[in-house]
């Protein structure tokens, strides 16, 4: 094989991202964590899914705007006896995925006690993303829309519903989550190289540093609007804002 067929393949082995953020899936054992992050990884449904040990990983790169983000996802285990196993992988989260069950009201009353956990060790820039999963029971339901989106407004919490089931809204949730975090970075709130952000450069390369010494993310603050057509968000509620 010629010396450029190899080099072609080693370029494609090589993933290059901008930004690596830390993402932790907590909630409620049953809630429906580890269906949620399969069907977005795998774009599927994950049959006869088991209670999760501890703690699982996984990743994936999505793409926002211009920019390429490898996210790195902690899916944690619901039940009681792991949770000190589990909160061990808080530290240093720049994003949490709060799922509770829409059939399952203690799952949604609990949601206090998770979310406190992850603001108490997570990054102080965490930006929080709550999930109602299972919206395809509809008729099982237990938690009104408008009474989580209450909960999230009050909480400074993004709120969606979703269906792992389904596939809807499961992209959105972790999406969003980039889409805050990288917003923070464009302000200045949140910087990259500080211990402890949740998020770190890719290929520093990649990095652009205008004359003024301020990040630009390209089109990021110009296009929202495309970006969040992108998302395909269905019935988001921002954080801070409600029904
Ligand atoms: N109908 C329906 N069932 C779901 C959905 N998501 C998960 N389930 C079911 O809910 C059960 C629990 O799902 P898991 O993803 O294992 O729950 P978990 O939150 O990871 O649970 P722990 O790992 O114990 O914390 C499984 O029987 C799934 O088949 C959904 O969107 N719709
Ligand atoms: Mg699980």
């Amino acid at each position: 094989m010629p010396l450029n067929d190899y080099d072609a393949d080693a370029t494609e082995l090589l993933e290059t991202y901008d930004f690596l953020m830390k993402y932790i899936i907590i909630g409620e054992a049953g809630s429906g964590k580890s269906c949620l992050l399969h069907h977005f990884i795998h774009n599927a449904f994950k049959d006869h899914s088991q209670h999760t040990i501890g703690v699982e990983f996984s990743s994936r790169t999505i793409k926002l705007g211009e920019k390429r983000i490898k996210l790195q996802l902690w899916d944690t285990a619901g039940q009681e006896r792991f949770r000190s196993v589990t909160r061990s992988y808080y530290r240093g989260a720049a994003g949490v995925i709060l799922v509770y069950d829409i059939t399952n009201r203690d799952s949604f009353l609990n949601l206090s006690r998770w979310l406190t956990d992850a603001r108490a060790l997570a990054s102080t820039h965490l930006v929080a993303v709550l999930v109602g999963n299972k919206s395809d029971r509809e008729d099982e339901r237990e938690v009104e829309w408008a009474e989580a989106s209450r909960w999230a407004a009050e909480n400074d919490v993004h709120f969606l519903e979703a269906s792992s089931l389904t596939g809807d809204n499961v992209e959105a949730p972790f999406l969003l989550a980039a889409r805050s975090i990288l917003l923070s970075i464009e302000s200045g709130a949140l910087d990259p190289e500080k211990a402890g952000s949740g998020v770190s450069y890719g290929d520093r390369a990649l990095r652009r540093v205008n004359s003024s010494s301020l990040l630009s993310f390209g089109s990021l603050s110009h296009s929202r609007k495309r970006r969040s057509d992108k998302i395909r968000l269905k019935n988001w509620v921002p954080a801070n804002k409600c029904c």
